[in-house]
């Protein structure tokens, strides 16, 4: 019997080889990221593991697919749940700056800590929004809507495995190696012809609804694996001559702790696909749509750490706009520096980052938290940030499009929230917060009671 945290880790190791073998760039990615990690090791000693071991890093990774409907999303779930992977958090990509994209999103993951240490496989996937009057006219969301509907992205038998090993918690072998060859077939590129002119059509309104409802089929859109020091890894990708996006998205190059999210991406590559022109014949061109993204990861933010950093965010646009030139980084460092406290021990006091916390010596006095941690009776360990930053997922889908394709801000854009989605897909969807707050409650709960 192989359970599920077993399937999920060869299940991210297949994707990571069917994605090397698709684009070859992913595999020089991967190779950088390593000699920045072990860089960074040889240089910083254990410091380098305090927000995961090496073996964690090294193999983690998350992946982002993109598919149309509930339907087929509720699919997905039923598939990286059979992996242990849950729906947590709720991104709204459709008034993204800086540039709206037509799709709703969520995260599948391990929500456990041991889970996360053990493989923390997480995937990004979005879904198409047909009845968002913004992008879509209505004859536009029939054609999406019958087209959609007509396709099956996953087998049945690849469902019914699925349900199989979230009701016993595993597979037994020849069931484990068939899951993982049907899971992984329905994510490579397929060789099947594109419809020219449905494709285009598609894509005057945005790159993103073509590459989820002009096609058939889905596929993964990028594979990504965690470097410990993205600075460097970006400078060694540019002097590779990989042509990288302006910026890394997210918070700033700066001497405090790492927190949240740092992201960046080389844009889409070429890739030769087989077309269905009008008239029906065949013909070879090509898509730009799959790219390479690393990411670093920092402490998890509190609601209120989230909202300073929000307001950090506007400050920076705000004194952008006015001494246009100046490099965003250099700006964000001052405003951090003045805005951020600077250490995980005045994070932890002022309540603006996810800790979970152990006794330094003895017996705990029955004092409040910011106190104990001031006298150094309780030691902060940081929690890891597991999810996304909907800002810096539109920028890393804005990177890759061409141009804004056509909007019409003035309809109605089809309220949707995460009660909805979670109902559309018959399954809880968690938010992140609350996930990191029971675990750090849980630790204090478990060494208060030593105590007594
Ligand atoms: C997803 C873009 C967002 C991230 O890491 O923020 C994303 C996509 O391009 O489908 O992957
Ligand atoms: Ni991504």
């Amino acid at each position: 019997m192989e359970n599920q945290t077993a399937l999920r880790a060869r299940f991210a190791r297949r994707l990571s080889e069917l994605y090397g073998r698709e684009v070859p760039a992913y595999t020089t990615l991967v190779d950088v990221s390593h000699e920045v990690n072990r860089r960074v090791l040889d240089r910083d000693g254990t410091a380098a593991e305090r927000l995961g071991s090496i073996g964690r890093v090294s193999a983690e990774r998350h992946g982002a697919i993109r598919v149309g409907t509930p339907r087929e999303l509720a699919q997905v779930t039923r598939i990286f749940g059979a992996l242990g992977m849950r729906p947590a958090g709720f991104y709204d990509l459709r008034d993204a700056y800086p540039q709206p994209i037509p799709v709703i999103s969520t995260a599948f993951r391990p929500l456990d800590r041991d889970e996360l240490a053990a493989n923390p496989f997480r995937v990004f996937t979005s879904m198409l929004v047909p009845q968002d009057r913004r992008f879509f006219t209505p004859d536009l969301q029939a054609r999406l809507t019958n087209f959609l509907g007509a396709r099956q992205l996953f087998p049945d038998e690849l469902l019914v495995l699925a349900d199989r090993a979230s009701a016993y918690g595993g597979l037994d072998s020849v069931d484990a190696d068939r899951f993982l060859d049907l899971a992984a077939a329905s994510f490579a590129l397929s060789a099947d012809p594109v419809d020219r002119a449905w494709y285009s059509a598609l894509e005057r309104v945005s790159g993103v609804a073509a590459d989820i409802g002009g096609v058939t089929t889905t596929h993964i859109n990028h594979l990504t694996p965690r470097v410990l020091d993205i600075d460097d890894l970006y400078r060694r990708m540019q002097a590779r001559g990989i042509a990288m996006i302006d910026e890394i998205q997210g918070p700033p190059r700066w001497h405090g702790p790492d927190v949240l999210l740092r992201q960046t991406s080389f844009r889409a590559l070429a890739e030769p696909r087989t077309f269905r022109n009008p008239d029906g014949a065949l013909s070879q061109g090509e898509l730009r749509v799959r790219f390479g993204e690393v990411e670093a990861r920092g402490i998890a933010l509190t609601p209120a750490g989230r909202a300073l950093y929000d307001d950090l965010v506007a400050e920076v646009d705000k004194l952008l706009a006015e001494s246009p030139g100046t490099p965003r980084q250099e700006i964000a460092a001052r405003v951090w520096a003045a805005g951020l406290p600077d250490t995980e021990l005045e994070l932890a006091i002022r309540g603006l980052a996810f800790f979970t916390y152990r006794p330094a010596r003895g017996p705990v006095p029955p004092l409040d938290l910011p106190t104990l941690l001031r006298e150094g009776w309780l030691i902060p360990e940081p929690i890891v940030y597991e999810d996304f930053l909907p800002r810096s997922a539109a920028g890393i889908f804005a990177s890759n499009l061409g141009d804004r394709g056509e909007m019409d801000a003035s309809q109605g854009g089809a309220p949707r929230d995460m009660a909805w989605l979670s109902a559309a897909i018959s399954c809880e969807i968690v938010t992140p917060e609350d996930v990191y707050a029971a675990q750090s409650a849980a630790s204090l709960a478990s060494f208060r009671r030593t105590q007594e």
